[in-house]
């Protein structure tokens, strides 16, 4: 069997994608900056020539419609390639699925560079980038370490992905506070379409372009305190917009809320820290490594059975084997 294994890391999303302008192509209304996360990510396999189409997670078949998105996703760019044929596609995944942190985005970065691997084709670290997107917008950045920026673009070719450091000096921690690993309500797709009937959405996509800059300065400039103000406010605002859409709705839970406290008490106690928060009710707190173990004792005393992971840099696409 051929080991076409790619590894990819999980981002978040400190200025947040939350808005489609082609939801086939999978083009985002606004640009995203990200920190690509060394403790989760998704090692994949394509294998060629199968006897028919299938898709492993973690050992075992999936079936329905998680299969189908994959499994078409293969097809699609075999397409794009002129290629065809029966594949298995097989993946460990070292992600919670479907608990917030978004495990499309390592997966889909993963399968795109496998495929590449898998029928040898020579396409650059941006070419990756656009179709990994193709997969799941998220994983656009995933192909690269440390800070990645998404540039928006107007077309499949110019929305790509793009290094912004990949071996960033800020001691930037990411505390995952896992709340519960229960499939989600409202997918990302789902919610980023009830989102554009809230009246803040056009706002919400208005202000992205100063808080690209800004936080492409707190980068350059290894501003914490910046980049954490920054990375709350548009988590902060991603979560107003959905509550005032005509459907209103909030992937926050009671815990959600009580952790959003904590890190505001936290701060005034001088502990330096801040929230994000994506398409799920998990927690994700953003601190420097001098406070991080203080922070995750004050979690652990408010919510005694929650999981933490914590997590510092991940490097870009790496295929095994090589
Ligand atoms: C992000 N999220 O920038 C935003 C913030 C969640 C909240 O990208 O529809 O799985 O497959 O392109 O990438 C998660 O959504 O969405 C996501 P699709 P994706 O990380």
């Amino acid at each position: 069997m051929m080991n076409n294994t790619a590894r990819a890391h999980t981002n978040i999303a400190l200025i947040k994608y939350w808005g489609k302008k082609d939801a086939d192509l999978r083009l985002p209304l606004m640009s995203s900056i990200s920190m690509t996360l060394d403790a989760f990510y998704t090692d994949t396999n394509l294998v060629l020539d199968t006897e028919d189409k299938r898709f492993y997670l973690n050992g075992e078949l999936v079936t329905g419609k998680a299969s189908e998105r994959v499994i078409s996703y293969v097809e699609r760019l075999q397409k794009l390639f002129h290629v065809s044929g029966n594949f298995h596609v097989i993946s460990q995944n070292h992600v919670p699925t479907s608990a917030g942190l978004a495990s499309s985005s390592s997966a889909f970065a993963a399968l795109a560079a496998s495929f590449v691997k898998a029928y040898q084709l020579d396409i650059s670290k941006k070419g990756l980038s656009i179709l990994a997107r193709l997969g799941s917008g998220s994983a656009t950045r995933s192909i690269f370490g440390g800070f990645a920026i998404w540039h928006q673009g107007q077309n499949s070719a110019t929305s790509f992905g793009e290094a912004i450091d990949e071996t960033p000096e800020m001691d930037l921690r990411m505390i995952a506070v896992e709340l519960n690993t229960k499939q989600k309500k409202i997918s990302s797709t789902q919610g980023m379409e009830m989102a554009k009937t809230s009246p803040f959405f056009i706002p919400w996509i208005h202000e992205n372009e100063a808080q690209i800059i800004d936080m492409k300065a707190a980068i350059e400039n290894n501003d914490f305190t910046s980049l954490g103000e920054l990375a709350e406010q548009n988590a902060s605002q991603m979560h107003a917009v959905n509550l005032a859409c005509e459907t209103p709705f909030t992937y926050f839970e009671p815990e959600t809320v009580a952790l959003i406290h904590l890190v505001q008490d936290l701060r005034k106690q001088g502990l330096e820290c801040y929230y994000t928060i994506d398409a799920g009710p998990n927690v994700k707190i953003l601190t420097e490594l001098r406070n991080s173990k203080e922070i995750q004792k004050a979690v652990k005393q408010l919510l005694p059975t929650v999981k933490i992971v914590e997590s510092g840099f991940g490097p870009g696409i790496q295929y095994l084997n090589e």
